[in-house]
């Protein structure tokens, strides 16, 4: 069975989102996602995401496409998140292109294309506009 895993916010949930969790479990058979808490994105970008960790976390696990959630309480510990898993595949949007190499030593890496068109900071804007 190959394992696969990804993160991310999840914050407002969209059809990008969706799009990446779909794509990232057809790469194999277990889809684990690390969803990023509210203390890690304010430490990105200091401010917090409009729905709490413990609403993105619900929503993300109601999904049938994700097999299992946890937390994501630092950006330093993916490598640590990946063997705890047993990951046999860590997939990510193309905006961490690159970014992710380092654990092409524990497992496959994959940067799948973004939908374009959509984000949750576009829809904020749009929101407030
Ligand atoms: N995504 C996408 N298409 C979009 C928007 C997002 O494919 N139009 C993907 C991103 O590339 C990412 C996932 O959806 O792989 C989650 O996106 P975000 O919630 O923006 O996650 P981010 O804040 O980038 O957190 O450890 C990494 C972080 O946890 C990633």
């Amino acid at each position: 069975m190959k394992r696969i895993i990804t993160f991310g916010t999840f914050d407002l949930f969209h059809i990008g989102h969706l799009n990446i969790l779909e794509r990232a479990k057809a790469e194999g058979d277990y889809l684990i996602v690390g969803i990023s808490t509210d203390a890690l994105n304010y430490s990105k970008k200091q401010k917090n995401p409009i729905y709490s960790e413990k609403d993105r976390m619900r929503i993300i696990q109601s999904l049938k496409v994700v097999d299992e959630v946890f937390y994501e309480e630092s950006l330093e510990l993916k490598g640590d998140y990946i063997k705890q898993h047993n990951a046999d595949v860590l997939v990510m949007g193309n905006d961490w292109e690159g970014r992710f190499d380092e654990f092409k030593s524990i497992c496959e890496v994959v940067y799948l294309k973004r939908t374009p068109s959509i984000s949750t900071t576009e829809i904020i804007e749009i929101i407030k506009e």
